[in-house]
């Protein structure tokens, strides 16, 4: 092992237990393509696109070389009543990527950012409209939208709530939709499960629609560990909320850019939200950038308000030069390496590949969608969580990374994977799985 120049100590690392951590220090170094290298000299096949994030492969070179141009071209301009090529031309092709009328761009530097951007746009879109009462927001049970105030508001992942106080007033929220009874073990979408929306009717008629601004969903939960929407259930959502003049915002921090085989889960689906909130895969991870993305029935409305500013909102960084280079190059070699379709002929080559973990000890359901897996494992009697690491530290012993959300493994690699890769991820888990008690 290479002796470090650096301390561990003053980094206060995020959802990471610190002390187990610095005291047993997993550190990558760098990265290529489908692997990882750790600071031992170790080759880590990334079977997480590292959070879901790197989807067009690691250092892919013009990536790289689009960074670099612009870093030495334009570092920084501002895009409050100034602009620069960057967010216009990007924001143009995300409109073109994305499904249907959903054609105007707002750009934010991270997918918590990206939520409560989605979220202020809904209360002021009905406001501006005249019904300023609508000011509830349903969100959902299990649900991941980030860390910002807004985002654990309407977010159901109760570790990420419970610390933090009352959050946003007037919020409900939908059940989750994974039951292990009725579905354990589906290929794809269950069948069991779309009559889990009509809960939004029942909070419709407890608050009434004129109060109700949003319904915010990912299309398939990522965090969670992989919670894949039974048949229909979203399409019953779109129509309840088109019957009661709600919004219905499509999370898409994890589902966008070919996660699924498609640009956008709406496109998978066929279900067309109001809004699209995206992230991570925009620009392969290598420059933060978020955003959302708006029908223009949304955009529309603000234009037709009172000459001036539509939308007192926006961050410093939004449209950043070197974001917004990394956002056109990543999507370019998206296009010129098919990689979303890759990512759709491989999915059931991938969905086999996970299902044949089904029966070994300890396994209690395999989820899948698209390039998406979810391995749940029975947690140990009385402490829930502890498996599943053991899994994750035995995975990255063994050259692979993956991910754990309590005793769920998931695995979402970079779309350029191809089947030995796939072998390899699984054929490891299976190995691990065995090894473990
Ligand atoms: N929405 C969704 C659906 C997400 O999955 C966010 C918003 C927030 O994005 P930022 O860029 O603010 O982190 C996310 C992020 C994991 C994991 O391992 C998932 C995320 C982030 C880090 C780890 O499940 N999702």
């Amino acid at each position: 092992m290479s002796p470090r120049d650096y301390d561990l100590e003053p980094f206060w690392m995020p959802f990471t237990a610190n002390r187990q951590f610095k005291a047993a220090p997993r550190i990558l170094v760098s990265a290529k393509d489908m692997h990882y290298t750790s600071e031992d000299g170790r080759k880590i096949l990334d079977s997480t696109a590292g959070l879901w994030c790197v989807n067009a492969g690691h250092c892919r070179d013009s990536i790289v070389r689009a960074i670099k141009q612009q870093a030495g071209t334009l570092d920084f301009a501002p895009t409050f009543q100034m602009g620069h090529p960057g967010p216009f031309r990007l924001a143009q092709s995300i409109a073109q990527l994305a499904p249907a009328d959903l054609d105007h761009v707002f750009f934010a530097n991270s997918g918590s950012e990206a939520v409560d951007t989605a979220l202020k746009i809904a209360l002021a879109y009905h406001r501006i409209r005249g019904e300023g009462q609508r000011t509830r927001l349903i969100g959902r049970e299990r649900a991941y939208h980030g860390v910002g105030f807004g985002g654990i508001s309407v977010g159901g992942m109760t570790p990420n709530r419970k610390t933090f106080g009352a959050m946003l007033p007037g919020v409900d929220h939908l059940p989750h939709t994974h039951n292990l009874e009725k579905m354990a073990n589906s290929r794809g979408q269950p069948e069991w499960g779309a009559h889990l929306a009509d809960d939004l009717e029942r909070i419709v008629a407890l608050h009434d629609a004129s109060n109700i601004a949003a319904v915010i969903v990912e299309p398939v939960q990522g965090s969670t560990g992989v919670v894949v929407p039974p048949k229909g259930y979203l399409e019953k959502l779109r129509a309840i909320c088109d019957k009661h003049g709600i919004l219905l915002i499509f999370d898409e921090v994890i589902t966008g850019f070919g996660r699924l085989g498609r640009a956008f889960a709406a496109d998978y689906f066929g279900v067309v939200p109001d809004m699209i909130t995206f992230a991570k895969g925009v620009t392969s991870a290598t420059v933060p950038m978020g955003g959302v993305i708006a029908r223009k029935h949304v955009y529309d409305a603000f234009m037709a308000g009172p000459e001036g500013i539509e939308l007192f909102h926006g961050y410093t960084y939004s449209g950043h030069p070197l974001a917004t280079a990394a956002g056109e190059a990543t999507l370019a070699l998206y296009h010129e390496e098919q990689l979303f379709a890759n990512a759709a002929s491989l999915a059931s080559y991938f969905e086999d590949a996970a299902h044949s973990l089904v029966g070994l000890p300890n396994v209690v359901d395999v989820r899948n969608i698209g390039l998406m897996a979810g391995i749940e494992l029975a947690p140990r009697g009385g402490k829930p969580g502890a498996r599943g690491y053991e899994a994750l530290l035995r995975c990255f012993e063994a050259g692979l990374l993956t991910r754990t959300t309590g005793d769920t493994l998931a695995c979402s690699p970079p779309l350029m994977v191809n089947k030995a890769q796939i072998d390899e991820i699984f054929g490891t888990i299976a190995k691990v799985i065995k090894e473990i008690s």
